[in-house]
């Protein structure tokens, strides 16, 4: 039992330590929009150079489109709106790292959670995630507000590599990494 819980623990401890926006302990109140932390999916991106693209999120838990299509290095700025009544959530990532939040976020339901590629979206309103999709590969977005990624609220974003034989590597037009 003891074993079972730790886990549950070792999570509130770090998200009450540790606000989603300073998950990694650097940015100290900074919005993570201006440390550009890579991530598997992505770094934040620049909305000068962007490709807009407009998705719709809605009460029966779906994302309009459901799939995004990209090319390694392209900068997209997604604008995101939400035509529910109810809050609906952006957050671009790795399946792994989706699933690992949409847990947590159930655990704590007012866990505080912001990053540059995610957008919390009052009924009726837009926002904007401005990211850089440097990395090929297939990644997902979806709603973690609780039950929402549970019920389906999720998309896909294939980024197509840059160059069939360097698929890792960020695209020339990328901007510089902080490390
Ligand atoms: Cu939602």
């Amino acid at each position: 039992m003891t074993a079972r819980l730790f886990p549950i623990f070792a999570a509130l401890a770090w998200a009450a330590a540790a606000p989603w926006a300073m998950a990694h302990g650097d940015t100290h109140g900074t919005k993570a929009s201006t440390v550009r932390e890579q991530k598997p999916w992505g770094i934040a991106g620049d909305a000068r150079s962007a490709r807009t693209v407009q998705v719709r999120m809605t009460d029966d838990m779906r994302f309009r489109p459901g799939r995004i299509e990209v090319r390694q290095g392209e900068t997209i700025r997604l604008v995101v709106r939400n035509e529910g009544r109810m809050l609906h959530e952006m957050v671009i990532g790795t399946k792994q790292a989706l699933d690992e939040h949409a847990a947590l976020m159930a655990k704590f339901p007012g866990m505080e959670h912001d990053e540059a590629f995610m957008a919390h979206v009052d009924p009726g309103q837009e926002a904007q995630i401005v990211w850089n999709f440097n990395r090929a590969g297939e990644f997902q977005f979806a709603c973690l507000v609780p039950g929402h990624y549970q019920a389906g609220m999720v998309g896909t974003v294939t980024v197509k590599p840059a160059r069939k034989t360097d698929s890792y590597a960020a695209a020339s037009d990328a901007p510089a990494r902080t490390r």
